[in-house]
């Protein structure tokens, strides 16, 4: 039975990952962080099924007792802080994470068992405000953000220690995946979540920030997917993974409201306070290396993802007793 270790597996991706692993047959580990309330929602499914070892980016020789706890074959670097707003008010912390925490990872494969396959949670963050589009793995990287900056050194100390220590290591520069399970701050989950409350009744409007920036969203169940086949190739490698299309905010509140049968007018707004202070305008991935290397295709479009999140939203708040309103 192939063994797998995942840092941030109560996160959405970690969650997505730990079920297609379990699936495949794997004994799937995941890397949580002590907390004085846990927060296992995600994977409280599966909890029954996975196996659990206490550590932290931060804290290196507990990533090297994880390791020697966990056995793996393959580690699955998903754990970050993955919100960008957070990256201006938390900067050195967001690089302990992100950035550092990826080394300290790293150093404890190579210490424990440099056999070990790894992945990188590398973004199309990286390209920020970007110099060609659509966007591939030649494309040169330019962030916008504590965030992508933080990104960026992730991804070249991976590209490093695959070149300086032979190891088997691949980032993925996923761009932007979403899905029923994705924290209620990012922007698609913030919209369905606040239409479906608006369709209840339980508000009456949902405030936004920039609608032009454009991005490229797809579902993260797809996603995790790519992940996967990265680990299984013959030779390590980047890929990007990516939809090829994008899409204004705009349009997704548009798509979203349309869907419950709600007029976007009557309850958008905008506050300027949510504006970035640089902002990633127009993002595009060119996934055509994943689809002929990795034989991975997207299985859902931006319009069923869209839908697939606004029900769910409003399933869970019904459940939770809320009432309809046209
Ligand atoms: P997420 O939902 O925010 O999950 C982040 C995970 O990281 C959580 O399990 C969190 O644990 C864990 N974590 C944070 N700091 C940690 C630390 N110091 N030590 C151990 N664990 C820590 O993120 P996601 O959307 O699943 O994304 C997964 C990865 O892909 C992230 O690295 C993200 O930056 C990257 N990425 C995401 C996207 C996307 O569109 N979703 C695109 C490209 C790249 P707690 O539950 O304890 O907080
Ligand atoms: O913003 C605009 C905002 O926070 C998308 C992370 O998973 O994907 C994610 O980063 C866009 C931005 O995601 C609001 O200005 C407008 O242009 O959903 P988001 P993100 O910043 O693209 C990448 C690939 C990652 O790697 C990250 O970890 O939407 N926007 N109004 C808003 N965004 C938010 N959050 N809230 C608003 O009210």
């Amino acid at each position: 039975m192939p063994r797998a270790l995942i840092t941030g597996i109560t996160g959405q991706d970690g969650s997505y990952l730990a079920e297609l692993l379990l699936d495949k047959g794997y004994e799937v580990w995941g890397v949580v962080r002590r907390a004085s309330t846990e927060s296992y929602e995600r994977i409280e499914h599966l909890r029954d099924r996975l196996h659990f070892a206490q550590a932290d980016l931060l804290d290196q020789p507990s990533l090297t007792a994880a390791l020697q706890q966990a056995e793996p074959d393959e580690v699955y670097n998903l754990a970050a802080q993955s919100f960008v707003p957070t990256s201006w008010t938390q900067p050195v912390l967001t690089a302990e994470f992100t950035a550092v925490g990826v080394t300290r990872l790293l150093e404890a494969i190579r210490q424990v068992n440099p056999a070990i396959r790894f992945y990188q949670a590398s973004s199309s963050e990286m390209f920020g405000r970007v110099l060609e589009t659509p966007q591939s793995e030649d494309t040169p990287f330019y962030p916008r953000s504590p965030y992508g900056v933080a990104k960026v050194y992730g991804h070249y100390i991976t590209v490093n220690y695959r070149e300086s220590y032979d190891l088997f290591a691949c980032s993925g520069i996923l761009f932007n995946h979403e899905s029923p399970r994705r924290g209620l701050e990012f922007v698609t989950r913030k919209v369905t979540n606040g239409v479906a409350r608006i369709k209840m009744g339980l508000d009456d409007h949902l405030t936004l920030g920039n609608l032009d920036a454009r991005r490229d969203w797809g579902f993260a169940g797809d996603y995790v997917d790519a992940m996967w086949r990265m680990l299984q190739q013959d030779e390590p490698e980047d890929y990007v993974v990516a939809t090829g299309e994008t899409h204004t905010v705009e349009r997704l509140v548009q798509l979203a409201f349309d869907h419950a049968g709600l007029d976007r007018d009557a309850h958008v707004r905008t506050d300027p306070s949510l504006i970035r202070p640089a902002e990633v305008d127009l993002l595009v991935g060119d996934p055509a290396k994943a689809k002929e290397k990795l034989g991975w295709e997207p299985s859902v479009d931006f319009e069923g993802l869209v839908r697939m999140m606004v029900d769910a939203d409003l399933e869970r708040l019904s459940g939770a007793g809320g009432a309809t309103r046209g």
